[in-house]
């Protein structure tokens, strides 16, 4: 895994990265949710993967801007692990969530060794999907509520946790396409049908084709055209 475990954070971080989840999942941020819901994407597996990556990146663009880049990115909660007391949000009215330990594992099927074994990203995404959904129903409250669930910070870490998963999947298997000397627009479209994405970092610049670094979120860079990008998987 590469994103950090949300259980190994200090307590008092993990009070404060929930406290900003909440400040971020304004009205206007559970509605993107819910229309997508409406649009079907939660039946889906190439896009329930990819709306919840973008949805995700929304947060992590927040916590840059209000100065938390240390939780970029976002750090996930595995749902075998018991939901730390500090997310355990809201934990009143009816909303509030009623199972803080839902018990669910995604070993060993999802273990970096098996992972392999989903030659597809269809195939892949159906399986996240369907254990995904085990863990929203058994922690019920809004977890248990689609359209409602990313009030509760747990959705979030939940989120990233699954993300993690496909983001492994695709180090292992995705193969870049070559999109060098197209216009970036060209190349953003050609990449985000195999669920990478362009961004603007003058820092990591390398003219050779495309190259893999060694750290999250795996940028692969290349020169398209002068300007410099990154594929963040
Ligand atoms: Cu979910």
């Amino acid at each position: 895994m590469h994103r950090p475990n949300l259980n190994n954070l200090p307590p008092s971080e993990r009070t404060l990265l929930a406290s900003l989840i909440q400040q971020y999942a304004t009205p206007g941020i559970i509605n993107l949710h819910s229309n997508a819901v409406s649009s079907g994407v939660h039946n889906d597996p190439v896009g329930f993967l990819s709306f919840h990556r973008n949805y995700i990146a929304g947060l992590e663009a927040f916590l840059i801007e209000q100065g938390y880049a240390q939780w970029v990115p976002l750090p996930a909660w595995n749902p075998a692990e018991p939901i730390p007391e500090e997310f355990n949000i809201p934990n009143s009215g009816p909303e509030r969530l009623l199972n803080l330990n839902p018990n669910v594992s995604f070993s060993p099927e999802f273990d970096q060794e098996n992972l392999t074994n989903f030659a597809t990203v269809e195939e892949l995404g159906m399986a996240l999907m369907t254990r995904h959904n085990l863990v929203h129903a058994r922690i019920g409250g809004v977890m248990n509520n689609l359209r409602r669930a990313p009030i509760a910070p747990i959705f979030w870490v939940f989120h990233s946790f699954i993300d993690d998963i496909w983001w492994e999947w695709q180090r292992l298997t995705v193969v870049v396409p070559s999109v060098i000397g197209l216009k970036l627009a060209d190349a953003t479209n050609i990449l985000s049908n195999f669920g990478l994405r362009t961004m603007r970092n003058a820092n990591l610049y390398t003219s050779a084709g495309v190259k893999i670094k060694q750290q999250r979120p795996a940028p692969l860079t290349l020169s398209l055209l002068g300007s410099v990008v990154e594929l963040y998987y």
